[in-house]
């Protein structure tokens, strides 16, 4: 079973190093491709560097910050057109808040599971403890309001710890993805689970990063009050009529 994990990143030159290291040496014979944002931090420059001792690693350049949803599309229709034959896509942070300690399990799962999701928000899973009451309050609230919605038993829809398996990923149409941060991350789900994907929510605990800023903004959050409904309106449109 060959696994690959995309990790996107924008200014993570503080973090990356390690958290590649530290899942080559829990996974030895894992797959990484960094899909990096031309970071002014020079995070690609690390990158290219970690390939010389890695051979597993990849690097996917791209011109500018496009948001994170591109950056995975990007990403995915890499590992799709490569020859080499990627059972499982493995979604992840390049700032240590999805701790790789959950990837073992993450696989295992896989074996009978299409969409598998890091959750915070199941029994036993838990945001940062740092998080201010206001952001512990979004998220969750964001969560049930998304739920709601697009009716599909999901507790964490925003998650950005998944793995999806390749055979599933081919049947959606990846341009039609909301691009950014939390609406590309349901719009995402919402399509894998209309082309009846197998999901499973496990619980994990979100930590907080520790180095490098957050590139969460105002825009992205109110994105995100507006996508469920335009999801459910261009669902209606398709719906047919006669
Ligand atoms: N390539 C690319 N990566 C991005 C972009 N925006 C965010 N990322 C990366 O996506 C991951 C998640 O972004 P974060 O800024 O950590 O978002 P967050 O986890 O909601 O916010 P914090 O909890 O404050 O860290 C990180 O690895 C970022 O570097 C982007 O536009 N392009
Ligand atoms: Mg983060």
């Amino acid at each position: 079973m060959t696994n690959i994990i995309i990790i996107p990143t924008y200014n993570e030159k503080d973090s990356i190093e390690l958290l590649i290291k530290t899942i080559f040496n829990l996974i030895p014979d894992i797959y990484i491709m960094v899909v990096d944002d031309n970071s002014p931090d020079g995070t690609a420059k690390i990158i290219e560097k970690l390939k010389t001792q890695y051979p597993n690693l990849s690097l996917l350049k791209r011109a500018a910050k496009q948001g994170l949803g591109k950056a995975y599309v990007a990403g995915f229709k890499k590992i799709m057109e490569s020859r080499q034959n990627f059972e499982n896509i493995i979604m992840m942070d390049g700032d240590f808040s999805h701790n790789p300690k959950y990837l073992p399990e993450m696989i295992k799962l896989s074996k009978n599971h299409d969409l598998v999701i890091g959750s915070r928000y199941i029994h036993g899973g838990s945001v940062a403890k740092e998080w201010e009451f206001w952001r512990k309050l979004l998220s969750y609230g964001a969560n049930i309001y998304v739920q709601i919605i697009l009716g599909f038993k999901i507790k964490d829809w925003t998650a950005g710890f998944n793995l999806i398996k390749t055979s599933i990923l081919k049947k959606i149409n990846l341009d039609l993805l909301l691009p950014r941060g939390y609406a590309f991350q349901f719009s995402f789900k919402h399509h894998l689970l209309k082309n009846n994907a197998r999901a499973i929510e496990f619980p994990i605990h979100f930590e907080e990063r520790v180095k490098g800023k957050s590139k969460m903004s105002s825009s992205i959050i109110t994105e995100a009050v507006f996508a469920p409904w335009k999801i459910l309106f261009s669902e209606i449109k398709d719906f047919p009529t006669n």
